[in-house]
C-alpha cells in the first residue's frame, strides 16, 4: 500500500476543485503541520487556538516575496478531520497561487498528499472507520440529494453502528461456545443452543435486512439503470432523446441505426436515472448490428428497470411481436418489466386503449401479467406520457430507505456480509444438529471476520487500496 509508507509526513494538498475560483484551500497535515505553515506566515500568533482562523500576508521565506493575502485556520491534534495538527490555508482562488504555496509549503518540509491520503490518515487514528471513510467518498461524488443523505447517514456511523452491534452478538456466542468446550468434561452446558441459536436468528435477520437493502441503496447512489429495450424502429432512440430533451441519439426511420449504447443520466424528481438506449432486437445478418444485439441482451440482467418500447402504430396495423423480441423480455424476471407504447400521437384515444388492452392481454397470456399500471402509452415526439413514465420510476425507488440508516450502498459490503449471511447459515444448522462446538467456532469466527472487515477492524493492502484508491486528491 502506497501510503504506508511514509505515515509520518506531513502532507499538504489542494482541497478545493483545480481551476480557478474565488478562494482555494490548501490542506497541510502532520506533526509538523503547524511549523511548515508558521514559516510562510509571519503574522500568525506565537500560540494557536484550534478551530480559529487567521488573517494575514502569505510570504515566501526563501525569496522574501509576498504571495497573497490568506486565512488560516488551524486544527489542534486530536480535533481534526485526519485526527492529526491540521492548517488550512484559505487562498484568492488561482491555479497560479496553488502551485506556487504548494511549492513552498514544500520546501519547507511537506511532501504532496497522494489521493485520498487525508482520509486515510482519518481511518489509520481511528476518527473513521472504513464504512465511514467511504462515505467520505460517496459524499463527495454524490449527485442527487438523496444520495448525500444516505452518504451522510453513513457517516454519522448509522452502518457502523449496526456492524459493531452484530460484532459484539458473534464474540458472545463465540465466547460461550468455547466455554462449551472448556466444561464439556464436567458434562456443563453452560450456554443451552437454544440460547446461542436465538442470537445467531438475531444476527442472520440483521444481515439479511442490509442485504436487500442494498439494491435500493446502490441505486440512490448510482443511479437507477433503465435500459430502452424493443423491436428496431419503435422509438427508442427518439424517447431517449425526449427524455434528454436533446438530440443525443440519431434517430432514422431506417432500421438497426443504434448499435452501441447510449446513456443520458437525468434527474428525475431528486433521483439520478440512467437511460440506456439499445440496439433494436431482430435477427440480423450484420455483423456489428449483431455485436450492438449481443450487447442489449447482456445488458438485460444488470438493469433495475426494463422499458420494453413497442410501436402503437404498428400494432394497430399488425398485431404480435417477433420471437427475438419477445423471449429475452419474458426471460427477465430480475428486472421489472415495463411496457411502453409509444407514438401514440399517430392513434385515436380508442385505439390507444384498444392496443393497451390487447398487449396486456397477450403479455398475460405468456405468463407475464404486468397489470394496467405497468402499461403505459407515449409519445417521444409530442412528448406525452412521459410525466406519467417518471412517476412510475419515483414509485419503484421508494422513499422508505432514506429511513433507515441500515441502508448498504457499497459493492464491499454486500460481498462481505454476503459471505456473512452463508457462514451464519451455515452454523445455524450445525447448532440445530449438535454439531460439536469446535466446527461451530471455525464458521463463526470467519462470519466475525467479514463483519470486522467491512468496519476495517480487519483490513489487508489490497482492500485499502480498493477503497482509497477513488478518492481525489485533497481528500
Ligand atoms: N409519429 C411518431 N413517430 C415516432 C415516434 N417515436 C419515433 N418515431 C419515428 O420512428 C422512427 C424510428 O425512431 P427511432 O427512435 O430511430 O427508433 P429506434 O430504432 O427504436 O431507436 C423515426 O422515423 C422516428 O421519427 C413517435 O412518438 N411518434
Ligand atoms: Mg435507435
Amino acid at each position: 500500500m502506497k501510503f504506508f509508507r511514509s505515515d509520518e509526513d506531513t502532507i499538504c494538498a489542494l482541497a478545493t476543485p483545480s481551476g480557478q475560483g474565488g478562494i482555494g484551500v490548501i490542506r497541510v497535515s502532520g506533526a509538523r503541520a503547524e511549523p511548515i505553515v508558521r514559516s510562510l506566515a509571519p503574522f500568525l500568533p506565537k500560540s494557536l487556538e484550534s478551530h480559529r482562523v487567521y488573517y494575514g500576508l502569505l510570504k515566501s521565506p526563501f525569496h522574501q516575496r509576498a504571495i497573497d493575502e490568506v486565512l488560516v485556520s488551524y486544527f489542534a491534534e486530536g480535533r481534526s478531520f485526519t485526527g492529526q495538527h491540521t492548517m488550512e490555508v484559505s487562498f484568492h482562488g488561482s491555479p497560479f497561487l496553488a502551485r506556487d504555496i504548494l511549492q513552498e509549503l514544500q520546501l519547507a518540509g511537506s511532501r504532496m498528499a497522494e489521493p485520498g491520503e487525508f482520509t486515510f490518515r482519518a481511518f489509520m487514528s481511528g476518527r473513521l472507520d472504513l464504512v465511514q471513510a467511504e462515505s467520505v467518498l460517496q459524499l463527495i461524488q454524490s449527485e442527487s440529494r438523496k444520495s448525500a443523505d444516505l452518504a451522510l447517514k453513513q457517516l454519522q456511523g448509522g452502518i457502523s453502528q449496526i456492524l459493531v452491534g452484530l460484532e459484539e452478538q458473534l464474540i458472545w456466542v463465540l465466547a460461550n461456545l468455547e466455554a462449551n468446550i472448556d466444561f464439556a468434561q464436567e458434562d456443563i452446558q453452560v450456554a443451552q443452543n437454544e440460547v446461542l441459536e436465538d442470537r445467531l436468528g438475531g444476527v442472520l435477520a440483521r444481515v439479511e435486512e442490509m442485504l436487500v437493502s442494498y439494491r435500493q441503496g446502490r441505486m440512490v447512489k448510482e443511479g437507477v439503470q433503465v435500459a430502452l429495450v424493443g423491436a428496431p424502429n419503435v422509438g427508442k432512440s427518439s424517447l431517449l432523446n425526449a427524455l434528454g430533451g436533446e438530440d443525443r441519439a440519431i434517430v432514422t426511420e431506417i432500421p438497426g441505426t443504434t448499435r452501441d449504447r447510449i446513456e443520458l443520466r437525468k434527474m428525475v424528481r431528486g433521483q439520478v436515472v440512467n437511460f440506456i438506449d439499445t440496439a433494436g432486437l431482430r435477427k440480423t445478418s450484420d455483423p456489428i448490428e449483431h455485436m450492438g444485439i449481443e450487447r442489449t441482451l447482456s445488458l438485460l440482467p444488470s438493469v433495475d428497470c426494463i422499458f420494453w418500447i413497442l410501436d402503437g402504430w404498428a400494432l394497430c396495423q399488425d398485431r404480435g411481436f417477433a420471437d427475438e423480441v419477445l423471449q429475452p423480455l419474458l426471460a427477465s424476471p430480475q428486472a421489472p418489466v415495463v411496457a411502453v407504447i409509444n407514438k401514440v400521437d399517430l392513434l385515436s384515444v380508442h385505439q390507444r386503449q384498444e392496443v393497451a388492452e390487447w398487449v396486456r392481454e397477450f403479455l398475460q397470456r405468456q405468463g407475464l401479467d404486468l397489470g394496467q399500471e405497468r402499461i403505459f402509452t407515449i409519445s417521444a415526439v409530442s412528448g406525452e406520457g412521459l410525466e406519467a413514465l417518471e412517476s412510475f420510476l419515483e414509485s419503484q425507488m421508494g422513499e422508505s430507505f432514506a429511513e433507515s440508516s441500515g441502508t448498504i450502498s457499497q459493492a464491499r459490503h454486500f460481498e462481505l456480509l454476503t459471505k456473512a449471511k452463508e457462514g451464519l447459515r451455515v452454523s445455524l444448522g450445525q447448532l440445530a444438529k449438535g454439531v460439536s462446538p469446535e466446527f461451530i467456532i471455525f464458521e463463526l469466527q470467519n462470519v466475525l471476520f467479514s463483519v470486522q472487515e467491512v468496519l476495517g477492524k480487519r483490513f489487508d493492502d489490497q482492500v485499502m487500496d480498493r477503497v482509497f484508491r477513488e478518492f481525489c486528491l485533497g481528500k
